[in-house]
């Protein structure tokens, strides 16, 4: 008997035992205020969240800092995640009007979430979504019909220009790979300690038929490094962090 007991002591004590925060990439500060997704990053948890480079080349040429130039912040409530980029862009290009075409090759911003880390194989299952949101504001990736469709009632975001430089502001609802497009369907409610996999990217086109560029958060090892919208094993790992 007395076995048995400090057998179920261990299981406990091994289950409360919390993860080391440091472990992973990205430390996300949890907001205690509203934010509002109006494209201004003006709220007391913008201030306190630490920016974070998009300084990854994934696709095209060497490129300038005019032509590009990107950073983020995240923090995070019990509804959403939230996105804030800045991003130099020298021109913003819009060449497909039809938000299920070719929707890389217009400048977008995209977002990776793997719901539990997972990493894996994700093209055509939910085990993890690449939204890319198109300057104008539609959001689409790919079904498990192995075709793209459209996922607006994930994400709301507002974007800001000044001059070349753009700020969007992004709340996003998490799904896990339960999604099914065809069933009604209920966000996570996230929680502290949670992890995830995380990535953004910019795909920047000025003037080419298609995208000239494709910049991420993640250093991909090997020669093909566009390699998000099928693999989230590239992924950086995120852990949201209680408020203090
Ligand atoms: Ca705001
Ligand atoms: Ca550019
Ligand atoms: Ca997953
Ligand atoms: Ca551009």
């Amino acid at each position: 008997m007395k076995s048995i007991y400090i057998f179920v002591f261990m299981i406990g004590f091994s289950s409360c035992q919390s993860p080391n925060i440091h472990d992973y990439k990205y430390q996300i500060i949890q907001s205690s205020s509203t934010i509002s997704i109006d494209g201004i990053g003006n709220e007391d948890t913008w201030t306190k969240a630490k920016w974070l480079p998009i300084d990854q080349n994934w696709v095209g040429p060497d490129l300038s800092k005019e032509d590009f130039s990107g950073r983020f912040k995240l923090a995070w409530d019990q509804k959403f995640l939230y996105v804030l980029a800045e991003i130099v862009d020298d021109t913003l290009i819009d060449i497909h009007s039809d938000p299920l075409k070719a929707y890389w090759d217009d400048d977008c911003l995209e977002i990776f979430i793997d719901e539990d880390l997972s990493g894996g194989n994700h093209q055509y299952n939910h085990s993890a979504f690449a939204y890319h949101i198109g300057l104008d504001n539609n959001v689409a990736d790919i079904d498990t019909n192995q075709k793209p469709v459209l996922f607006n009632d994930h994400i709301e975001s507002k974007r800001i220009s000044s001059g070349n430089k753009h700020t969007w502001e992004v709340a996003i609802k998490i799904f896990n790979e339960d999604f099914s497009i065809s069933k009604r369907n209920t966000p996570t409610r996230l929680t502290a300690l949670k992890e995830m996999g995380f990535a953004i990217a910019y795909c920047d086109n000025d003037y080419s038929s298609t995208r000239e560029n494709f910049i991420g958060s993640e250093i991909v090892v090997g020669e093909d490094k566009n390699r998000g919208w099928i693999d989230a094993g590239i992924f950086g790992s995120l852990i949201l962090i209680p408020e203090k």
